[in-house]
């Protein structure tokens, strides 16, 4: 009962008892998006009918690096984009992302190679500042405190 003007005659043209729009064969279906046919008639297929609009399709990559890779077809008005699925977070060691293997921020730099995991004080550029702050604390010792052991014995022995 879809076709021509039998949904609109007044008339149950198929004698099942329904009339025009309650007889479900005069029912329009539902536009499938993605599936480049017009499913509900309107003269718009898939991304072109707006009832596609927003509507996710299969996966696609998004052309950014990171995590921002992963996309998901789109219909975003008449147009189709693949939008991604993830958006750029925060690269650094405060966040905890410096260690997940993944490239959070999206600037195609991870983890140990990325500007937003340096580490202050990092003397060697191994992200690892330890052993560099115990050096720096030990030399700042020895210059406030120079040799004060071998000193005091010479002192004995020019004045005994
Ligand atoms: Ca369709
Ligand atoms: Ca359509
Ligand atoms: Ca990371
Ligand atoms: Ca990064």
């Amino acid at each position: 009962m879809t076709a021509g003007n039998t949904c609109s005659d007044g008339l149950d043209n198929d004698c099942d008892g329904f009339v025009d729009a309650s007889d479900p064969g005069c029912t329009t279906p539902d536009e499938i998006c993605f599936n480049g046919m017009d499913d509900d008639f309107d003269g718009r297929a898939d991304c072109a009918d707006p009832n596609c609009d927003g509507a996710r399709g299969d996966p696609c990559g998004s052309g950014l690096p990171g995590i921002c890779s992963a996309g998901t077809v789109t219909c975003q008005g008449a147009a189709v984009a693949c939008v991604q699925n993830r958006n750029a977070a925060t690269e650094a060691s405060a966040a905890g992302t410096c260690s997940d293997g993944q490239d959070n921020d999206c600037d195609g730099s991870m983890d140990g190679t990325d500007p937003g995991c340096a580490v202050p004080g990092d003397l060697d550029g191994d992200r690892d500042v330890d052993e560099e702050v115990a050096v720096t604390a030990l030399s700042l010792q020895l210059q406030l405190y120079p040799l004060p052991f071998t000193l005091c014995p010479l002192h004995f022995t020019l004045y005994p």
